[in-house]
């Protein structure tokens, strides 16, 4: 089928050309989808998320139909650049960060190993806030991404859904998921149409109670802690009883007579944001007319849940009275969801209800038959220490699932120069199984191999410095060393501890240290609005940035620069671009992180701690591979547990310490900054530091000089980077998905 352009494609503007293929890629995957269905199997996976955070999906969808190179070719013998159509599409920005770009990945691996399986979730209209940098310091702005030819597909799906005192009507949007070369599943988008985007006032400021006009114009704008506001326990209910229904509709269709739902249905619920779910399913159930046990039990076999934090303000809890607003009709089968386990288990710090809270991973850990971490030390440490009672309790419920990121967009798409030299070098049959990749290691010591990397490393960081020169007027010196730091911003995260080194950086060049080659330190990072401390260090970091870009002496040799609005798009140009990738978290805190197999897999080099998936990097690419510092999670959490970790003690003891904290508050900086913020983080780091920044700051900056003098090695520097390349095939979410498959889903 060829695509249908309005004209001569020589003629045709970029817009077009976009339309265009955007309306032949919904009309391919219609007709695979409807191939799909017809086999009517019997199982199906339903993984409920707050957040997909997919993406861009024009060149996606290209490749994974197989007609990306035939597209681009057609294009560019009519003199059209493919790059510069994909440029049109607004990125969807429907995930704050790893937990919804996972979920993204996992859609993209389930359509590949032909499993039948969809998402759903809600089609927030403004998604996650839009950054942008003022006087220094992060603006939100809204992110509207839905234009009227989009991929959404609007369904005649509705629902009435029923909210204490009101109901709403609910429709189902639809995006196709392509497989890479397999089948076309859904995501399935929730959505009401008296959302009214007018009500948003300067910012992202907006009416809060009037929940018809306000349901799903945001996504909240947290990563791993919460600030508990009723809005979003309405959205969570509107989002699972849509589910529910959609469940129960589909089972039916394809022959369950309810009783053996969990023959046709399972349910991966995606942190605890999806958990009403359960209570939902029961009351839906007992609305058709089964006995509560009887619900209870199919409910049981139906549900599994994942994991993705230990820290303790993430795993939400409701208060009663917000759920007796919202959604009354929960309350009563919660409550009898908790008196049974009352009844049955002795352990009280297992309950559901406890002081006025209703606890929403104790729900689902006993109501659910699965609970998975997202990498080995995480899943430890909830069997051994954050979930030891309920190990106790189900021991047989608790498996890991190291989480994975799709080959497709992260290599396929990001990189082709390096997907054309790995191809050239073992085939192409890393395609589809990601750990032929390993084969790449017979080359480590071949200088010619090397040196082809080195140069796709580089022609990399040129296309990054085009971008960031077009797309934000940020210059780029491509000779330098590119260090980058792309997350959420977070304490836990350590930001600041590299803005520290900055700093000492910043001392040493003035002294007349100077490094061998130039670096550049690049962040990319949103703070929720409410988060005051992550804030201050956006502002840090603008002022350094600010600061040395005008300082003579030290800006030849050091370069701070803070990408704005840091999304999907950005990653894809920063990660292909990256020589030292810093995952720097305070050990035990990092549940997996999958940055981290981004970076390892187009070839930068980590400086990380002993956390979350680096453990595994470490033990696959072996300590001459990955620059390992810092407290062990056993030292750390042994110092939340005495309560002896004394920030003071390390800035008192260390002049180097004391020397660059100081600097946040200096006159240098308060002139460029606000005196206000910078005193605020200053006092912080001295008088709590709560993620230990300190602890561990001596032994960063001394690895971060061993790596920048091992980079000058150049040759072994790139067999490091080919070693990680080889052993990145583990970290696909191929491999991840097969064992929920065989492991949990059982499809
Ligand atoms: C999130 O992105 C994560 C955890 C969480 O509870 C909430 C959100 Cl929004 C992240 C983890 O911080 C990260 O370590 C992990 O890799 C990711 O989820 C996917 O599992």
């Amino acid at each position: 089928m060829a695509v249908s352009y309005p004209k001569e494609l020589s003629k045709c503007s970029n817009e077009e050309i976009y339309l265009a293929l955007l309306e032949h890629v919904k009309k391919l995957a219609a007709q695979k989808a409807g191939k799909d269905t017809a086999e009517k199997e019997k199982k199906k996976l339903y993984y409920i998320s707050a957040e997909f955070l997919i993406g861009k999906l024009l060149s996606n969808n290209l490749i994974n139909l197989g007609i990306y190179e035939e597209v681009r070719k057609e294009l560019e013998d009519a003199g059209k650049s493919l790059s510069e159509i994909e440029e049109l599409e607004p990125e969807p920005s429907l995930g704050n960060g790893g937990l919804g770009r996972l979920a993204a990945c996992f859609l993209d691996s389930i359509a590949t190993l032909g499993l039948n399986g969809d998402g759903v979730g809600l089609n927030y209209h403004y998604g996650l806030f839009r950054q942008v940098f003022e006087n220094n310091a992060q603006k939100e702005l809204p992110n509207p991404w839905i234009e009227k030819e989009s991929w959404l597909t609007k369904t005649d799906k509705t629902y009435t859904i029923p909210f204490g005192g009101f109901s709403v009507q609910s429709r189902m949007y639809d995006i196709d998921v392509t497989g890479y070369e397999n089948r076309t599943n859904k995501l399935h988008l929730f959505d009401i149409e008296s959302v009214d985007e007018d009500i948003v006032k300067e910012g992202i400021s907006f009416d809060k109670t009037d929940i018809k006009k306000n349901l799903t114009l945001f996504l909240y704008p947290d990563d791993s802690d919460d600030d508990g506001r009723i809005l979003r326990v309405y959205q969570q209910y509107f989002m699972v009883s849509n589910a529910a229904r959609l469940i129960l509709d589909e089972a039916k269709e394809r022959g369950s007579d309810i009783y053996d739902l969990a023959d046709y249905a399972v349910i991966q619920i995606n942190d605890t944001h999806p958990t009403m779910v359960i209570p939902e399913l029961v009351r839906l159930l007992m609305e058709e007319g089964l006995l509560i046990d009887e619900a209870i039990d199919i409910v049981r076999k139906t549900c599994a849940y994942t994991n993705h934090t230990i820290l303790a303000e993430a795993l939400e809890k409701w208060p009663i009275g917000y759920l007796e607003r919202a959604v009354p009709q929960l309350m009563p089968i919660i409550r009898q969801l908790d008196n049974r386990i009352r009844k049955e288990v002795r352990d009280e710090s297992t309950y559901i209800i406890q002081d006025g809270l209703v606890h929403m991973a104790n729900l689902d850990i006993h109501y659910g038959f699965s609970v998975n971490g997202v990498a080995y030390l995480h899943t430890e440490i909830l069997k051994n220490s954050e979930l030891k009672n309920f190990y106790q309790l189900y021991p047989e419920k608790f498996n890991n699932k190291t989480n994975g990121i799709t080959f497709r967009r992260w290599l396929l798409h990001a990189n082709p120069k390096l997907t054309e030299l790995i191809t050239e070098l073992i085939g192409d049959g890393f395609k589809k199984d990601a750990t032929e990749l390993e084969k790449l290691a017979q080359f480590a010591e071949d200088e010619a191999v090397q040196t082809r990397l080195l140069e796709v490393k580089q022609s990399a960081k040129c296309e990054l410095k085009d971008y960031l020169k077009r797309t934000q007027n940020i210059e780029l010196d491509e000779h330098s060393v590119f260090d980058i730091q792309i997350k959420r911003l977070h304490e836990y995260k350590r930001q600041q501890m590299n803005a520290l080194y900055v700093i000492h950086k910043y001392f040493d060049i003035k002294a007349g240290n100077l490094p061998k080659r130039p670096i550049t330190v690049i962040f990319g990072a949103k703070a929720a609005p409410a988060y005051i401390i992550a804030k201050d260090i956006i502002h840090l970091i603008l002022c350094l940035q600010e600061l040395i870009a005008n300082d003579p002496q030290v800006s030849p040799y050091l370069k701070v620069v803070m990408v704005e609005n840091y999304n999907v798009t950005a990653a894809e140009k920063l990660i292909p671009a990256c020589d030292i990738d810093e995952q720097i978290s305070l050990a035990s805190k990092e549940a997996s992180g999958t940055g981290n197999m981004k970076f390892m897999l187009n070839g930068a080099v980590t400086i990380g701690t002993m956390d979350g998936a680096n453990v595994e990097i470490a033990q696959l690419v072996g300590e001459d591979n990955i620059y390992i510092f810092g407290e062990s999670s056993e030292t750390v959490m042994e110092h939340y547990a005495k309560a002896d970790y004394v920030s003071k003690d390390y800035y008192e003891k260390d002049e180097d310490i004391r020397r660059a904290v100081d600097f946040i508050v200096s006159d240098e900086l308060k002139r460029i900054g606000n005196e206000e913020y910078l005193e605020r983080l200053h006092h912080e780091l001295i008088s709590k530091d709560w993620f230990m920044t300190l602890l561990d700051w001596r032994d960063y900056m001394e690895t971060k000089e061993r790596m920048f003098a091992d980079y000058e090695e150049r040759l072994k520097w790139a067999k490091k980077m080919l070693i990680n390349i080889s052993q990145a095939g583990f970290f696909s979410s191929d491999r991840t998905i097969a064992q929920y498959n065989e492991d949990i889903w059982k499809l």
